[in-house]
């Protein structure tokens, strides 16, 4: 291929310190301010490109702007002059092979593979939107996705490729099938090849700021996933000093954030805020998660930042490997769900590093944080990030005093800030559902202190927050009754000290299967769920009741279970 893999002996120079903020002029003076709305932005061309010619004016160091590694000792390591090169490669392959146009959708179903950066990049340069997804995804969950967006083209590998094909049929808008792999398959287009032979010579279109740029599902409460569609401005907002303040990141850091692809934290932390400081992004090819790998990695690379959801800190920790000194990291940051005082406090005992909570949603990007350097308040997820107004507010909008407990909430009026997500798509209903006075609604509970410091309490909905996936019940429910132990289910939330929480099926039996040892029953209807759908899904304790609570008309009363399993009854 193009960039072929190569064994490394990882020697490594860090850039020197010189690019201290990112997204800067030439001359130093800040490109945007945390208020500016340009008419245009493009990622690809003001920030990535921009990096290129400070390469090729010998104006960043030698660090890579890609890492990229796996366990097998494999390695590509590619300069911002390389990723320019090959995501114009990807654009052209985009528009001239495949046909696609501004607008069209790509839905993007990869590992963490480094042509997965190249097919975002080309996407944006392009106008392309991009859907990225998890790759625990099944046919199901690809053709709700396929069909929902209407989407255009796909990308993804060996390992889906056969689900895709399953139901391709079902969805008459799919033009082209890409695949990254070694093999060809029928039907297909060979991504590799086609970026090898294609030109790099490309032109960005000049997108507007608030042209879609890419589309996140995102679980709701009921139904199927939500299209949370973000703008150009999701990247740009990245480029504002209030951001850059957070991580304070230069083109020296190296930064690894282990979210999977299929999320929006990957999107903004493997891509858009450490290429907007001109940092190297680090990645571990990581297939499965394994604590040991994440240490050894750590110690490894000259890694100067780190990022992941907090049970992963929680499974580190577990592991009882003493105490560490990573040689380069400086800062730890951790997001998706929930982190306790505790764990914060071990952490820092057992690495002398604080762990900074990061928070936000897909709707959102990142909206509160710590920024590095300022005090933290073990438990809390920090302050929020301009130019997000975040409140904490009642049901109709009212803003509430500190320390009340409330909707947390982004002021949308009179004006959406930028990096806000658009609307869901094809969805005016719910887009207007989570409107609230002057505010959109997070959903999620929390309260504020005096200096702005906020504290989350957690859901005010029946969504779940398993280990930092976002899980709705419904979807859990809907694979359960596919199979035919299943006559009814309520999946709710229950607390665990490693995931934060875990997801619980209470399960009322058909009669044919009321004999069955409830153990092996138990496991087979586990399995079941993670042959139908995403398995991060799949209820890992399951409860056989003869009967749910239910209202007078006949709905089932997740609160109460939910309360049943955190003590509350
Ligand atoms: O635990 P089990 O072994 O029983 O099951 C696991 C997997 O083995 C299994 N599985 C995965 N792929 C499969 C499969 N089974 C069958 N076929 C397949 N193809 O399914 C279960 C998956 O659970 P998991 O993903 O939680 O796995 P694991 O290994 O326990 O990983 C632990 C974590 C902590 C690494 C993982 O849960 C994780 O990555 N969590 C973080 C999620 C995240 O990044 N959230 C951020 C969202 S974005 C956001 O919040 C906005 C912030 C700005």
């Amino acid at each position: 291929v193009l960039w072929g893999t190569h064994k490394s002996c990882h020697a490594f120079h860090l850039a020197p310190r010189t690019l201290r903020f990112p997204s800067v002029s030439a001359t130093g003076a800040p490109r945007w301010n945390d208020h500016d709305r340009p008419e245009k932005f493009n990622f690809a061309s003001d920030v990535l490109d921009y990096w290129t010619q400070m390469e090729k004016e010998g104006k960043r160091g030698p660090n890579p702007a890609l890492w990229w590694v796996n366990s097998q000792g494999d390695e590509v390591k590619w300069s911002f002059r390389e990723l320019t090169d090959f995501t114009c490669r990807a654009a052209n392959v985009f528009t001239q092979t495949c046909g696609l146009q501004q607008g069209d959708r790509l839905a993007l179903i990869l590992p963490r593979v480094p042509e997965w950066w190249l097919v975002a990049i080309g996407c944006i340069r392009t106008g392309i939107i991009f859907m990225p997804g998890t790759t625990q995804l099944k046919a199901k969950d690809i053709l709700y996705r396929l069909k929902q967006s209407n989407a255009q083209s796909i990308v993804t590998t060996d390992a889906l490729a056969p689900e895709v094909d399953s139901v391709a049929s079902e969805c008459p808008a799919l033009k082209t099938k890409l695949l990254v792999s070694d093999h060809s398959r029928e039907g297909w287009l060979d991504f590799q090849s086609l970026i090898q032979s294609a030109s790099p010579d490309h032109t960005c279109i000049k997108s507007k700021t608030t042209d879609p740029m890419v589309i996140f599902f995102t679980s709701g409460t009921t139904g199927f996933p939500k299209m949370a569609k973000h703008s150009h401005g999701l990247a740009l907002r990245h480029s504002f000093p209030s951001s850059r303040e957070v991580l304070q990141l230069k083109a020296s850091d190296v930064l690894w954030c282990l979210s999977d692809p299929g999320w929006i934290l990957a999107a903004v932390e493997t891509m858009i805020e450490p290429w907007t400081a001109g940092s190297t992004v680090f990645i571990h090819h990581l297939p499965q998660f394994d604590p040991k790998v994440i240490v050894e990695t750590l110690f490894k690379y000259p890694i100067t930042q780190y990022i992941a959801a907090s049970s992963v800190f929680r499974m580190i920790l577990q592991e009882n490997f003493g105490r560490y000194v990573f040689p380069t990291l400086e800062h730890c940051s951790t997001g998706g769900e929930a982190v306790l005082p505790e764990e914060q406090e071990k952490w820092r005992q057992r690495t002398g590093l604080l762990l900074h909570q990061i928070y936000g949603q897909s709707e959102t990007g990142l909206t509160c944080a710590t920024p590095r350097g300022s005090q933290v308040k073990p438990g809390s997820m920090g302050k929020a990030i301009p130019p997000f107004d975040v409140q904490i507010i009642d049901d109709k909008g009212n803003i509430l005093p500190p320390n009340t407990e409330g909707n947390l909430g982004i002021r949308i009026k009179p004006t959406k800030p930028i990096g806000l997500f658009m609307l869901y798509e094809n969805d005016p209903a719910k887009t207007a559902k989570v409107e609230c006075g002057d505010f959109y609604n997070t959903g999620d509970k929390a309260t504020i202190d005096e200096e702005g410091y906020i504290w989350f309490l957690g859901r005010d909905d029946d969504i779940i927050n398993a280990s930092g996936y976002r899980i709705g019940p419904a979807e859990v429910e809907n694979a359960l009754a596919e199979h035919p132990a299943v006559a009814e289910s309520a999946v709710v939330s229950s607390p665990d000290p490693i995931r934060g929480q875990l997801v619980k099926a209470f399960i009322v039996l058909t009669p044919k299967f009321l004999s069955h040892d409830p153990d092996q029953l138990a496991k087979e209807l586990q399995e079941h769920v993670k042959a139908v759908t995403a398995p991060y899904k799949y209820p890992r304790k399951v409860e056989f009741v003869p009967e749910l609570p239910k209202t007078v008309t006949g709905k089932i009363k997740r609160n109460e279970l939910r309360e049943k399993e955190f003590g509350q009854m």
